[in-house]
């Protein structure tokens, strides 16, 4: 008990350790940025939960729709006997579709919120008691093998929400090789990605009038607050989104209200009024883009499903 205790203290203080270099680190550079996997802390990740909720975010109840309806096709793709892997799993509640109808040896989420995954696993464990879950506290594009997982017939992929297009599309290339080391040979992923479609339907999604996105990307500066001694003043910052259609992607920024001074991690940076950090990018593409992306990454399109507004994909990789 006392060695697992331990363990989890210094696995937390290395989190705590990268999230600090990650912060001086960007916020010393221009343009600055703070990697986005860094805004789901605990809080980062009931909030973005309510975001899946929210009228105009379409994404999430239209990926669910499309694996709803599907998830049998995915099953006979999959075969007998296989582990279900699954990259960046959240609340998993996508997977339980999958769950539902594969046949599994195993069942295993990688998520770097070890306070969500736990959340989540416990859950699961109650409502299904035989199935194997190896939970798995990472950050996915770090891990070398998958430590402990059961004997499987072929290792399946989950990547959902369209986490895909939160990537630059050389770091998506890199994560499909990932993929395809972690999930070895016979592998197969299941990759859901948000479409190209009317400008505006995009810039609601990530500008919700409830607020909840703004609340999101503002937590970034609370979790720098309590976890490096920040001092941001979270009323001197805006949440920004827009679409650039040139290069296919919502960006997202926090902005400086004002001209000010913040310290975080015992260092002091300067902010203009306007001046932004950047946290995410969410790319959009249409199929071919899709395909041509995860070919460089070594798979090849076996299928893929959409609604029929076309707004979302839900895509079976093999490699
Ligand atoms: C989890 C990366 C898919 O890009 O839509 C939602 C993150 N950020 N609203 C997305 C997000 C603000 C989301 N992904």
């Amino acid at each position: 008990m006392k060695g697992i205790v331990l363990e989890r203290d210094r696995a937390q203080a290395a989190d705590r350790e990268e999230f600090r270099r990650a912060v001086l680190n960007g916020l010393s550079r221009r343009p600055r940025a703070i990697p986005a996997k860094f805004l789901y802390d605990a809080r980062g990740s009931a909030l973005f939960d309510k975001i899946c909720d929210l009228p105009e975010y379409y994404l999430t109840r239209t990926e669910t729709e499309i694996l709803r309806a599907h998830a049998d096709d995915i099953a006979t793709l999959a075969g007998k006997n296989c582990g279900l892997v699954e990259f960046g799993s959240g609340s998993s509640v996508k997977s339980r579709l999958l769950l539902d109808a594969m046949d599994l040896a195993f069942y295993a989420p990688i998520d770097i919120s070890r306070e969500h995954l736990d959340r989540s696993v416990g859950r699961l464990k109650k409502d299904y008691p035989s199935l194997a879950v190896v939970a798995i506290s990472a950050d996915y594009m770090a891990l070398e093998a998958l430590p402990d997982v059961p004997l499987a017939s072929r290792r399946v992929g989950f990547f959902p929400g369209s986490s895909i297009g939160n990537l630059r599309p050389e770091e998506a290339v890199l994560f499909f090789r990932k993929a395809r080391e972690l999930l070895g040979k016979d592998g197969a992923l299941v990759l859901g990605a948000d479409l190209k479609k009317d400008p505006a339907r995009l810039h609601a999604a990530y500008n919700d009038s409830a607020g909840v996105t703004a609340a999101f990307s503002l937590n970034l500066l609370r979790r720098m607050n309590r976890e490096l001694q920040g001092s941001f003043d979270l009323k001197a910052f805006a949440h920004e989104a827009f679409y650039n259609a040139e290069q296919g992607r919502i960006e997202i920024y926090l902005r400086s209200l004002r001209d000010q001074l913040v310290t975080v991690a015992g260092r002091t940076f300067p902010f203009l009024e306007g001046e932004r950090i950047h946290t995410e990018y969410s790319y959009k593409y249409d199929e071919a883009g899709l395909a041509a992306l995860a070919q460089q990454g070594g798979f090849k399109v076996a299928h893929s499903w959409t609604d029929p507004d076309r707004l979302f994909a839900v895509t079976y990789l093999t490699v």
